[in-house]
C-alpha cells in the first residue's frame, strides 16, 4: 500500500528521538533535531497539518550510571538536564509544539495502559533468564552496567547495544565477555525471572509494515534482514531501582525502551490538551479505529506518523515500537527517517576528548542559528554520514547564502526600493510564475521523497534563477530608455524574493522573517503557506539590508586552532583512550614497486550513472560509470552502505584495467575503489574531468 502524497488530510506528527537526558549537546546531536524541525516546518508549509513533538528520555542505565557517578539521584540529574534542553533546542530555533520527558505523568499514564494492553492480549510471558552480576558489589549489571563483545559482529558493544558495530539490540545475557563499568570485573551469571513481549509473534505483522513503510531505504533494509534472521521475543523488564516499576512488581523496572517511545504519544497529548482537540487531537493521530484480525493488514485510522532518529536506533522504531503499537491498538508509523552519524574533521566526536563543538560554544561565537541548520539540513543526504569542519562550514555559508541567496535578494530589494520604493505596481511576467510553481514541484516532491536536503536544493536553485534572471535582463540599463521593462523584471525579483522567503522558512527560519519584513509583509513568515509565493507582497519598503554576512578565512584558522588547543588539552588530562581511536590498521606493504609498475595502474575519475541492486545477492550493486572514453558496467559490494538512490552522480575513482569477472552472472568491467568496511568512495575534490587518468 502506498501513502497518499504530503500534504494529507489527516494530521500529521513529527517527533525526533528523545535525547537522554544525561549530558551536554553538540553540533552532531543537533543535527537530527534540525532536520525534525526542518521537515515538520516544511510539511506545514506545503500545507499538512502538523505537529512536532519531542522530550527528554530520563530513564534506563544512561541516567542511572551517570547520576550515581556524580553522586546525585537520577531524577534530579536528569531534570536538569531536562531543562538545558528546553533552553538548548529553541536557541536554534528548533521549536517543539511539546517537548515532555518521560518521567511525568501523561507519559507514565500511557505507559501503563498500554503494557496492561500487552499483557491483556496475551502478548507477555514471564522467562527465567541468566542476567549479568557484579560478584564483588553484589549487584545484577543490566545494560550499560556491562561492556563487552557483540555476538553478531564482534565489535565492542555496550550492553543493550552494539553501538560501534553492527547497531543491533542486544538482549540481557547476550553481550559475550561482559565486563563490570563499575569494578572493572567480568561479569558473574545470576539467574532471574523477567518479563517478555511476544515480539516473534508478530513477525508477519511486521514485514507488512516494513513494506508500507516510508522514509530512507536503510530504515527499511536492516529491519528486513533481522526478521529473515529470526525475531526473538524482547525482554521489557530490568533488575533497577530507577524507572517506572513494572506493573504489579516490586523488584523490577520497565525497560526504558518501552516507555521511551510513549513519550512520542504522550508529548502529543500533552500538545494537544494545551491547544485543545479541536485544534489538534492527539488521538485522531495515534489511535487506530480497528485492528483487523489479519496480520497483513495495517489498522484503520490514524494520522501520518512520521519519526525522525539517529541510525543507530532503527530496530527499537521499526520492529520493537511498532509492534507495541500494533498489539495496544494504535496506528503504524508512516515513516522512518534514520540519520547517519556525523564526524568532525574526518573523525568522530569525542565528549570525553572534548573533541565537538558543543551547541553552546557554536553560539557563543556569534554565528547566526540559521547558517548552522543550514549546514546540518543540506550537507549531505539525510541517511549519508556528514562530516563537520569550519572551512566547510564556511564555503557552504560564503557560496549559497551569500553568494547565491543572499546576494539575490539584497540587490534585488535594493534596486526595487531606489526606483520603486518598493514593489513595482506591474504584473508578474509568465516565466517567472512558472519558474517559481517548478521550484514549489520540486519541493514538494522533495519533501515526499523524505530529502530535506533536496527541498534545500530546490529553494537555493530558485535563487540561482534569480541572479541569473537580474543578470540577463540587466534592469540598471532599463530605468531609463524602457521603464516600464525594468518594472516587470524588477517585479518578478521581488516574486521570487518571496517566494525565497517561504521557501527558506524551514530551513533558516530568523533570515526568512527577516527578508519577509523587508518585503513589507506582517505578520509571521512561519504563518505562511506555499501559495503565497503567488501573492504579491503589499507595496512600499524600506531599503533593504544583506541577509547574510560572509565568514572571512582568518575566522576559520581562529576556530580551528581553538578547537585542536582543546583537543590536546582533554587528551593530555586523559590517558584513557577508548574512543575516537585510529581502527586496527594493517601493516604497510613491505616490498616497494617502481613507478613503471604503478603506470600500469589505470585508474579513473569517473561519475555513476546508475546504480541497482542485484537481486539475491546481499551486498552487490550493478553500477555504470561514465569514464569519459565510455561506460562501463561494474559490480561493487556497496549494498547496505550506500543510498541506492543517492549514488547516481557520485564521483568515484574506476580501475580501469582490471581482470573483467563474472559475479552473480553479471559481467564487471573494472573495479569502484573504496576505503574501510562502510566501503567509504574514493573521489577526487576539485573538477578534474571525467576520464582523467589518476597519477
Ligand atoms: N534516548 C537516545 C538514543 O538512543 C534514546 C532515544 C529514545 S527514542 C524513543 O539515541
Ligand atoms: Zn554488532
Amino acid at each position: 500500500m502506498s501513502h497518499e502524497e504530503f500534504p494529507t488530510e489527516e494530521p500529521a506528527v513529527v517527533t525526533c528521538g528523545l535525547p537522554y537526558a544525561n549530558g551536554d549537546l553538540h553540533i552532531g546531536h543537533l543535527r537530527t533535531y534540525v532536520g525534525g524541525d526542518v521537515f515538520s516546518r516544511a510539511l506545514e508549509t506545503i500545507g499538512q497539518q502538523t505537529a512536532f513533538v519531542s522530550g527528554s528520555d530520563m530513564h534506563g542505565t544512561p541516567i542511572a550510571v551517570q547520576a550515581i557517578e556524580d553522586g546525585v539521584d537520577p531524577e534530579e540529574f536528569a531534570l536538569e538536564w531536562h531543562e538545558q534542553y528546553e533552553e538548548t533546542f529553541p536557541k536554534f530555533a528548533v521549536e517543539f509544539d511539546n517537548f515532555g520527558h518521560t518521567h511525568d505523568d501523561t507519559n507514565r499514564e500511557l505507559t501503563y495502559e498500554i503494557v496492561e494492553a500487552l499483557e491483556a492480549e496475551g502478548y507477555v510471558h514471564e522467562e527465567e533468564i541468566k542476567v549479568a552480576w557484579d560478584p564483588t558489589e553484589k549487584q545484577p549489571l543490566p545494560d550499560r552496567y556491562v561492556t563487552g563483545t557483540c555476538p553478531y559482529c564482534g565489535e565492542t558493544a555496550r550492553g543493550d547495544e552494539c553501538d560501534e558495530g553492527c547497531g543491533r539490540h542486544l538482549e540481557p545475557g547476550e553481550i559475550e565477555d561482559p565486563v563490570s563499568t563499575i569494578t572493572g570485573n567480568p561479569a558473574e551469571y545470576r539467574d532471574r525471572t523477567h518479563k517478555f513481549f511476544e515480539v516473534s509473534e508478530l513477525a508477519d505483522y511486521l514485514s507488512g509494515f516494513l513494506d508500507r513503510l516510508e522514509g530512507t531505504s536503510n530504515a527499511t533494509n536492516q529491519p528486513r534482514q533481522w526478521i529473515e534472521d529470526g525475531l526473538q521475543d524482547w525482554c521489557i523488564t530490568r533488575d533497577l531501582d530507577w524507572g517506572f516499576d513494572y506493573p504489579g512488581s516490586d523488584d523490577l523496572v520497565l525497560y526504558v525502551w518501552v516507555d521511551a517511545p510513549i513519550e512520542y504519544v504522550a508529548s502529543t497529548k500533552q500538545y494537544s490538551e494545551r491547544v485543545g482537540a479541536d485544534t489538534y487531537d492527539w488521538e485522531d493521530v495515534w489511535k487506530a479505529d480497528s485492528t483487523p484480525a489479519d496480520d497483513s493488514e495495517p489498522a484503520s485510522g490514524g494520522g501520518e506518523i512520521v519519526h525522525i532518529i539517529g541510525r543507530d536506533i532503527i530496530q527499537h522504531h521499526t520492529i520493537f515500537w511498532p509492534a507495541m503499537l500494533r498489539v495496544a491498538g494504535y496506528a503504524e508509523p508512516r515513516s522512518v527517517m534514520a540519520s547517519g552519524f556525523m564526524t568532525l574533521n574526518g573523525k568522530g566526536f569525542s565528549t570525553s576528548r572534548n573533541r565537538a563543538v558543543w551547541a553552546r560554544e557554536y553560539l557563543e561565537e556569534g554565528f547566526h542559528e540559521d547558517l548552522l541548520r543550514y549546514y546540518l539540513a543540506t550537507n549531505g543526504g539525510f541517511q549519508q554520514d556528514v562530516d563537520f569542519s569550519w572551512s566547510k562550514f564556511r564555503e557552504r555559508v560564503n557560496g549559497e547564502l551569500v553568494g547565491t541567496v543572499g546576494n539575490f535578494a539584497y540587490r534585488s530589494l535594493l534596486f526595487a526600493y531606489r526606483n520603486f520604493e518598493g514593489t513595482p505596481e506591474t504584473d508578474v511576467s509568465e516565466e517567472v510564475e512558472e519558474r517559481i510553481a517548478e521550484a514549489v514541484e520540486e519541493y514538494r516532491a522533495a519533501l515526499n521523497d523524505y530529502s530535506i536536503r533536496e527541498a534545500g536544493q530546490a529553494a537555493v536553485d530558485l535563487a540561482g534563477f534569480g541572479n541569473e534572471y537580474i543578470q540577463t535582463n540587466e534592469p540598471w540599463n532599463l530605468t531609463d530608455d524602457d521603464p516600464d521593462r525594468a518594472a516587470v523584471v524588477i517585479r518578478d525579483c521581488v516574486q521570487i524574493a518571496k517566494a525565497l522567503a517561504v521557501l527558506f522558512e524551514p530551513f533558516t527560519p530568523g533570515k526568512a522573517q527577516d527578508l519577509w519584513e523587508q518585503l513589507g509583509e506582517d505578520g509571521s513568515v512561519h504563518d505562511a503557506t506555499i501559495d503565497a509565493v503567488h501573492e504579491s507582497p503589499p507595496g512600499a519598503f524600506d531599503e533593504p539590508e544583506e541577509l547574510f554576512e560572509k565568514i572571512e578565512e582568518d575566522r576559520v584558522a581562529e576556530l580551528n586552532e581553538k578547537l585542536q588547543e582543546r583537543v590536546a588539552e582533554a587528551t593530555d588530562d586523559e590517558s584513557d583512550a577508548e574512543e575516537g581511536d585510529s581502527p586496527d590498521l594493517e601493516p604497510l606493504a613491505e616490498e616497494r614497486i617502481g613507478f613503471e609498475q604503478f603506470q600500469d595502474v589505470d585508474m579513473r575519475v569517473g561519475r555513476i550513472e546508475s546504480a541497482e541492486v542485484i537481486e539475491d545477492s546481499d551486498d552487490l550493486l550493478k553500477l555504470t560509470v561514465d569514464i569519459g572514453i565510455e561506460t562501463r558496467q561494474v559490480v561493487a559490494g556497496l549494498q547496505g552502505l550506500h543510498d541506492v538512490a543517492d549514488l547516481p552522480g557520485t564521483r568515484v575513482v574506476l580501475l580501469a584495467n582490471m581482470e573483467k569477472a563474472t559475479i552473480f552472472g553479471i559481467e564487471s568491467n573494472g573495479m569502484v575503489l573504496a576505503a574501510g568496511e562502510d566501503a567509504d568512495l574514493l573521489t577526487t575534490h576539485a573538477d578534474a574531468p571525467v576520464g582523467t587518468k589518476i597519477k
